[in-house]
Order: C-alpha cells, then structure tokens, then sequence
C-alpha cells in the first residue's frame, strides 16, 4: 500500500529525509496550504506569500520529477484546515482508493522531523502510524547535539562552532583555522558611514504563480500585518540561487566590517538576506559556506569576512537549533528575569519617536526583514530594558519575519535577546544604553531624543532604562564579571543623578503602561 510522505512549507528540499526514503513510483507527497499554519501568530503578510508560493513551485517540480502530489490550496473547498486534517483525509482517500487497504491497517505518513515541538506532537498524536526521519539538512542531528552538550558547564557557541569547523574541514588548515585565529568578529564593528556605496537588495522578477498567490493574500488577510507589495523575495530554487549570486558578488567582500552598523534608510548594508531561502529549503547551507570559503581562496573577498559569514551559519545557526531540541518543549514559555509588561502597539507600526525604532520597526513592516543588528540591540534590546514579556516578543518576532521558523526564532528571542533562558544561549545580557546605537548608526543624528542626555526631557529613554534595567536585576548579574564594570561605574555616579535616571525610568515605564508611545 502506498504512504503518505507529508513535506511541510519549510522543507522545500529536493533532498530532504522522507522524500529519500520514499518510493516515487508508489507513495504520495502530501502537501497543503493551511489556516492553522497561516495564522498560528499573525504572519507578516510577505511571509504568507513567500512560503506558499515556494509551497506551489516546489509541488510543480516533484511532479516534473516524476512524484504524485496530493496538493492542497488555501482556497479549496475541502481543505480541513490544518496539516493533521488534511494528512487524515488524504489517508481516508487512499483507503478508499486502494482495495483492501483497511484489512491491511491504515495508510502510514512519513514525515522529515518539522522544526516545531508543535508539530511534532500533532504528528505524534495523529491516529495513523507515522515515522519521523532526522532533519538531516543540518549539519549537528539533535542526539549530537545533546552528546556535545553533555556534562558542560556552559554551552557556548565558540567552542561548538569549531567542532562544526573541524567537523566541515572550513576554513581549516589541516588542525588550525585558516589564518591562525578562529573567530575575527573583533574586525566585525566598524560603523557605517552615509557615503558608503551599498548594493541594492535582490528583487525577484514578478511570475504568474506568485502574483496568484499575492492576490490570494491580499484578498484573504486584508487587515493582515505588514505590506504586501513591492514583494523582493524569490520563490523557488533558481530564484534563491540568484539572490545568493548577488550576495557574493556585491556584499560578501565588506559583510564582514560593517557587521554590526546601522544606517538611516539602509534596510539591508552588506548582509546576505538569504536566511529566508536557507530556512525555506531553497538553499543549502552548507554549499553557501563552501562558496563562501573560495571566494576567499580566490582572493575575492577578505577572511573577516568569509569567517564571519560561514560563523553566523555553522556557529550560531546550528547551535541555536540544537538549543531549541535541547531545551525541550518548555523552552518558549521561560521568563528568568520575571518580565510581564505586554508589548507596546507600537512595534506594530513603527509610531515612535524613537529613531531607531522607527526604523527598524518601519523596515519590518514593509520588507518583512531586518538585519541582526536591529532585531538583536534596538527592537530587542528596548525589550529588554523595558521588561515585556518574552512570550509577547517572541509572538511578535515569529509573525513578522520572512524567515521566521520556532526553531530558529525562539532560542534567538527567548535566549539571546531576552536572556529568558536564564543564560542557556548567552553568557550575558545583550543590554545597551543610546551610545552603542550611537556608535554603530547615524540614528541619533536623525531623532528627536538626544543620545547626550542621560535623564530628564527629551533624554534618550534607553539611557535611563539602561540603568533601571541593571538595577532591576542587580542580584542577577552584579556578581558576572562582564558586567562588573557597569556596576561600579553607577556606584561612582552622583546620587541625585543616580535618582533623575530612576525617576526618568520609572516615567517612561509608566507612559508604557498607559499604552502611550514613547
Ligand atoms: P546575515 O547577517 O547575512 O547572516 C548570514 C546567515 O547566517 C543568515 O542568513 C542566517 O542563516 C545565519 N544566521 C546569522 N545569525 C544567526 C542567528 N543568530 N541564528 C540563526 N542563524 C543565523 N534568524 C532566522 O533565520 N529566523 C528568525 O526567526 C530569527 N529571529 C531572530 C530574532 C532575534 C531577536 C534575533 C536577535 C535574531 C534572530 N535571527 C533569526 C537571527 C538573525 O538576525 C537572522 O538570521 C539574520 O538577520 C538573517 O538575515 P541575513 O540573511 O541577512 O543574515
Ligand atoms: C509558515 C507556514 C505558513 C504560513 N503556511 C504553511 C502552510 O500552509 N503549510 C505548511 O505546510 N507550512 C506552512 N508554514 C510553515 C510551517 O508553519 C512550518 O513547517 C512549521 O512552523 C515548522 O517549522
Ligand atoms: Fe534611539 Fe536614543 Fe539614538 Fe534616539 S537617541 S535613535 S532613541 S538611541
């Protein structure tokens, strides 16, 4: 009898697990555009369109090749709406289709592991038989992961990354790292300046399956988040590849010094934007980083450069998902530093007038994207110092990025940027006041705050909830040494400034309560 080989939106892979354990000529690919899937959390309506026209060309293909393809649209009168009542009618249709199917048991599902503890527990508590194969498009299976994690103090990403590089053999010279030093993120802080020539972002030429798909959204969420149009995003694997094109030849040489700068009107710098193909499937990681490699080794783009990039790949990308499997189910729900303030409306909107915020929020709105930087020291770290609750943030973070997956999106919220974990992914909080907005962006030059002022009218408010934060948690983190010095800096300060600072925290707290902007 033939069996149900599901592939979810975001295994868009021609290699993936199930599909290499399935029989072309007799099994069926079960693929289905699903309410559940699309209002979990209020997807960006960007993100919507991109993963279910990867979703419709990516089914095209596997009949190109030869599968059968059970595909479900959005709009189909007999869609049940989510992945388990559509694997559940699909398996009714092939009893039905299959003479004595129901002596011989119910038809079985094989399924590649999805990147959600959810959807691993629909699956498992489905009433039919399906087995679930590794997600073995990353680089470290969850069991190696956990072997590595084993009897460690703390789990660092340093140290797992340079397994993953002997591991690869990237950017090795035999036993040492390829120019003597492991890490180059030292050289990964210069701030970027306006007249810098940057390279404009990838657009995918319009086709005729994606502006289906657009005008189904549109027709279909339009109240939903974000905007819909221009859409950039390539849908398929040439596309994907193109933009991968544009990345080596244009950004990959500066990727690496301007990093971690941010510039007023600049939505993309140097940064790949590739992270919503590499997480969709279209891409592989591993060949990214390849490339990458002899890029350097042609002399076409710096080392910083390239280590950075294959870092940010088999470092922080594969050790974030082992954390994520590690952690278990619970992890989403964690909140070490007792946060519970509900999250402003306007990270909705980008109505602040916060420059940075602003901008960041802004981008998102419109391009379903923004760069490390933002998500991780303005949108996550007035989170932070503000006290909102993890879960509201990672609701927030998971609906409005193109590349948002639980997998990858929660271990990076809940650990990195919230420190909710309790310090499971970082070894301290990713806390700022306004000078490293100031220091890395032309930001402050542009907001109606002033970054000098510490307290008081017109301050910037990160400069008192900076303080406030670390107050707040001072039995925490006073004892770190990494943070030592910003404890003995607020002892030596005077104490009436010490006393405007609070007072200027606890006004800005309160005007977050009343649901006013700041
Ligand atoms: P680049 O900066 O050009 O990096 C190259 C690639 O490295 C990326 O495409 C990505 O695949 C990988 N990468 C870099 N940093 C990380 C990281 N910390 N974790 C995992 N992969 C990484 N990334 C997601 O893919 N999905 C998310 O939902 C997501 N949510 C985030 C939430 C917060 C609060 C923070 C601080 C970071 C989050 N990240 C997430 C990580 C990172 O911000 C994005 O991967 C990156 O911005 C994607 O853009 P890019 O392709 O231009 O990346
Ligand atoms: C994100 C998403 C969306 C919006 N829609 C679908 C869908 O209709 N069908 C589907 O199979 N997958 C979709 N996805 C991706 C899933 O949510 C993703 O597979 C899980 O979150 C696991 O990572
Ligand atoms: Fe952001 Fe403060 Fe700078 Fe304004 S002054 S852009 S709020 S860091």
């Amino acid at each position: 009898m033939s069996r149900l080989v599901l592939v979810l939106g975001d295994q868009l892979s021609p290699g993936l697990s199930a599909l290499r354990a399935a029989d072309k000529a007799r099994d069926i690919v079960v693929m289905a555009e699903v309410m559940e899937e699309a209002t979990y959390v209020s997807h960006h309506r960007q993100k919507i369109v991109l993963v279910l026209a990867a979703m419709r060309k990516f089914a095209k293909r596997l009949r190109a090749e030869g599968w059968t393809v059970a595909y479900t649209t959005l709009d189909d009168a007999r869609n049940t709406g989510s992945i388990g009542g559509e694997l559940l009618r699909r398996a009714a249709e092939r009893g039905a289709a299959e003479r004595g199917a129901a002596e011989r048991g119910a038809t079985a599902v094989l399924a590649t592991a999805p990147g959600e503890w959810r959807l691993r527990a629909l699956l498992n508590d489905l009433p039919l038989p399906v087995t679930q194969l590794p997600d073995d498009r990353f680089l470290c299976g969850e069991d190696a992961f956990a072997a590595w994690a084993e009897g460690r103090k703390a789990l660092r990403m340093e140290y797992f990354y340079r397994e993953m590089r002997r591991k690869t053999g990237l950017l090795m010279e035999g036993a040492e790292p390829a120019g003597g030093k492991w890490n180059y993120d030292a050289e990964n802080r210069k701030p970027a300046t306006a007249d810098l020539f940057l390279p404009d972002p990838y657009t995918a030429p319009e086709d005729p399956i994606t502006e289906a798909v657009l005008a189904l959204v549109e027709a279909r969420f339009p109240d939903g988040v974000g905007r819909l149009r221009p859409f950039r995003f390539a849908t398929d694997e040439a596309g994907a590849q193109a933009a991968a094109d544009r990345f080596f030849a244009q950004a990959l040489p500066r990727y690496g010094d301007f990093q971690d700068a941010m510039l007023t009107g600049q939505r993309f710098l140097y940064h790949a934007v590739l992270s919503p193909y590499i997480n969709l499937g279209l891409l592989d990681p591993i060949a990214l980083c390849r490339r990458a490699e002899a890029e350097w080794r042609a002399g076409r783009a710096p080392l910083n450069a390239v280590e950075g990039f294959v870092r940010q790949i088999i470092g922080w990308r594969e050790f974030i998902r082992g954390i994520y499997f590690l952690a278990g189910p619970g992890y989403t729900a964690r909140n070490a530093l007792a946060a519970e303030r509900p999250l402003p409306a306007f990270y909705w909107t980008g109505e602040t007038k916060m420059h940075c915020m602003a901008q960041a929020i802004g981008q998102t709105m419109d391009e379903a994207y923004a760069h490390h930087i933002q998500r991780l020291m303005v949108t996550g770290n007035f989170a932070l110092l503000a006290g909102i609750s993890p879960q509201a943030l990672h609701e927030w973070y998971l609906a409005v990025y193109a590349d948002a997956y639980e997998w990858v999106e929660a271990p990076n919220t809940i650990g990195m940027s919230q420190f909710a974990d309790g310090g499971m992914v970082a070894s301290k909080p990713y806390a700022a006041s306004g000078a490293y907005i100031d220091r890395m962006s032309d930001y402050c030059r542009h907001c109606a705050y002033d970054v000098k002022r510490k307290s008081g009218d017109g301050a910037c408010p990160l400069n008192p909830l900076y303080w406030d934060f670390l107050m707040r948690h001072r039995d925490r983190f006073a004892g770190n040494p990494r943070m030592a010095q910003m404890y003995r800096s607020w002892d030596r300060m005077a104490p009436e400034r010490q006393l405007a600072s609070r007072a200027s925290a606890t006004a800005i707290l309160a005007q977050l309560d009343r649901g006013e902007p700041v």
